[in-house]
């Protein structure tokens, strides 16, 4: 792709750096679920094929880490987050999303971002189910935001009221992580 529009302090990588800070889990797929879960009048617990089903929509965005590196131009396949809060009657009271990996990774995300119309939980990548390394079966990509908040090996969605560190947060990285905004560490 010509003339990628990158984020300030961004630089374009050809190669992706595959990140695993607490690990790589091993997925049972028959055993897997996503969990919609905290303030919601019907927690789901949606298997893979669930999700598929949804139907699934298609977009094509960069991706950013905040260390620095860009990928231009990946193929997304995945369920917009505002059907799954639809679906699980999430309250209006949720300000926050907390992402869970299987091996105890976490993200919270803004509700408002996450319930943008290219916000999805992506099952798909590039033509292909998500590759394990690249976090099999499902992640969030929230085009707005930074990779970390991108959890492989999703688990969990929690509404909650009340902002919580996950892992990178707790760590100094920002609440939010706008990356037009360039909002990588707390102020
Ligand atoms: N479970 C889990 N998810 C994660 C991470 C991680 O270490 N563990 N790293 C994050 C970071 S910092 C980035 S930039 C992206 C990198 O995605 P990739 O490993 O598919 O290249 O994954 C994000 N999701
Ligand atoms: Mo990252």
């Amino acid at each position: 792709m010509v003339g990628m529009t990158l984020p300030p302090g961004q630089v374009k990588a050809r190669r992706w750096a595959l990140y695993a800070v607490l690990g790589t889990p091993r997925i049972d797929l028959e055993s897997w679920r996503l969990e919609v879960t905290g303030l919601v009048e019907n927690p789901l617990k949606l298997s893979y094929r669930e999700l598929l089903d949804m139907g699934l929509v298609k977009l094509r965005r960069d991706f950013h880490c905040v260390t620095g590196w860009s990928i231009d131009g990946v193929e997304w396949e995945g369920v917009r987050i505002r059907d799954l809060a639809g679906l699980a009657g999430a309250s209006d009271k949720a300000r926050w999303i907390m992402f869970w990996s299987v091996e105890g990774y976490s993200a919270p995300v803004p509700v408002e971002e996450a319930m943008k119309e290219d916000s999805i939980i992506a099952l798909r990548m590039n033509g292909e189910p998500i590759p394990h390394e690249h976090g099999f079966p499902a992640r969030p990509i929230i085009p707005s935001l930074y990779g970390w908040k991108s959890v492989k090996w999703l688990c969990k969605m929690e509404f909650m009221e009340n902002y919580v560190d996950g892992f990178w947060e707790a760590r100094g990285y920002h609440e939010r992580g706008d990356v037009w905004r360039e909002e990588r560490f707390k102020t």
